[in-house]
């Protein structure tokens, strides 16, 4: 098929992390299109992160896209972690030398980019069908899809796959080429947003004998709150009447005298799950965000992730056209992986300590307490808790 259209680089995926790579490649003088395989607002309906790292946020200040999150996120300067019906705070301020993080909606983040992009006039194809990333690994890869009826094409120096952990562009890299890293967790988080105050200022994170929960914000009138469950539950057997009644029986009084209950706005469930590949670069294809990793939320680390994913993309694609050197884009997948890495294990043992683990058995919750009981009671353990969930600070050295 002959190309209709020439770009540099062809992004796959219009979420945060594709979104966020279009508007920093714009800004830097480099042309990109990106196809999105749904409507626009089916990627706005997404209730997903809600805790952005300083870092995330001043990546996003500096793509332009940052005035309402400045005026209507919210600076977040410690969390709790109520563990046997007793709430610790981690001063993230004071452990960290000043460190905060910010919470404001993945949907309003995606929100904002969309309309940077709009503003700026740039090219996204919504719906586009049956995507497929082509030649990547010679010097002139193309990409592929049908809109409206109509097959298209695009040729492009390179390809950024940032659609997700279920796209096409991961998958269409040979087997023998690639590794991949999994653990799959026997229970999921339910969440559930409502117009309702949150019941505290800070998040809440709760280790209960029935489970984990956790209690957030998108804003001083909206909440976000989760439940674990087992793997096995189906959304119709949770009731709005019933997640607010367990998560009642995980929080401790004050918790039940503050919390308020209401309709429920979105109600999902989703799988916990450990995942990355290596490496993220293929020739002249880039996997950025959750395309080459997912972390179980309980960390708050996959947006994070995935913007620190497109801050050295972009800045090995700005190397490569402005210096006409290669050696960013040579060492990307090394400088991510080794952030994602420990992003993976701090996910991993948060989850691990917060959550009721039924297959360790008794020794196993012995364990547990004994780990938060020394953590939370250590400066130096509740220094480790902040100075990770913060964010570890950006590498931009060797590796
Ligand atoms: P996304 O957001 O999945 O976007 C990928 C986009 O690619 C499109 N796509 C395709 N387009 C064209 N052709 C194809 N074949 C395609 N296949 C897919 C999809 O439609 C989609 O629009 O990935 P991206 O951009 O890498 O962003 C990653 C984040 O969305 C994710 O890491 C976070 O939401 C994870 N996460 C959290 N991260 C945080 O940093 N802080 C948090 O507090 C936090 N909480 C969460 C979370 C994720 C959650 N869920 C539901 C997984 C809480 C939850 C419950
Ligand atoms: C959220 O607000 O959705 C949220 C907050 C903290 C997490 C995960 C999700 O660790």
């Amino acid at each position: 098929m002959a190309p209709d259209h020439r770009t540099q680089v062809a992004i796959v995926g219009a979420g945060p992390a594709g979104l966020l790579l279009g508007q920093l490649l714009h800004k830097a003088g480099i042309d990109a299109v990106i196809l999105e395989r749904h409507a626009r607002e089916h990627v706005l309906g997404r209730i997903r992160a809600g805790v952005l790292e300083q870092t995330t946020a001043d990546l996003l200040e500096h793509a332009g896209v940052g005035a309402r999150m400045r005026r209507d996120g919210l600076v977040h300067t410690g969390f709790e972690l109520l563990v046997q019906g007793r709430r610790h705070r981690i001063d993230l301020h004071g452990l960290t030398g000043g460190s905060t993080v910010l919470v404001y909606g993945q949907t309003e983040l995606t929100r904002d980019l969309m309309e940077a992009r709009d503003a700026a006039g740039l090219p996204t194809v919504y719906e586009a069908e049956h995507v497929a990333v082509h030649s990547f690994e010679g010097a002139h890869p193309y990409v592929t899809w049908r809109h409206s009826g109509r097959d298209q094409r695009v040729d492009c120096d390179f390809i950024a796959g940032c659609d997700g952990s279920h796209g096409v562009s991961r998958a269409s890299v040979a087997r023998g080429a690639i590794r991949e890293y999994e653990r799959v967790y026997s229970f999921g988080w339910l969440g559930l947003l409502a117009d309702t105050p949150p019941v505290s200022d800070e998040i809440i994170y709760v280790n209960s004998e029935r489970g984990f929960a956790l209690c957030s914000m998108r804003s001083r009138t909206r909440s976000r709150y989760y439940l674990q469950v087992p793997l096995t539950a189906a959304l119709s057997q949770w009731s709005d009447e019933r997640f607010w009644e367990e998560l009642r029986e995980r929080l401790d009084e004050r918790g039940r005298a503050r919390l308020v209950t209401g309709p429920a706005l979105e109600k999902s469930i989703t799988p916990l799950r450990s995942f990355v590949v290596e490496p993220l670069r293929f020739g002249r294809l880039l996997l950025v965000g959750d395309a080459g990793h997912i972390v179980p939320p309980t960390g708050a680390k996959g947006l994070n992730l995935a913007a620190t994913d497109v801050r050295y993309a972009t800045d090995a694609l700005i190397e490569h056209y402005a210096e006409r050197s290669d050696a960013g884009i040579d060492r990307y997948s090394a400088r991510c992986l080794r952030r994602i890495w420990r992003a993976e294990r701090f996910s991993w043992w948060l989850t691990r300590l917060t959550h009721p683990l039924a297959e360790e058995g008794p020794i196993g919750a012995k364990l547990q307490q004994a780990e938060l009981d020394y953590l939370l009671h250590s400066e130096a353990g509740r220094r480790t808790i902040a100075e990770n969930y913060v964010g570890l600070p950006l590498e931009f050295g060797e590796v």
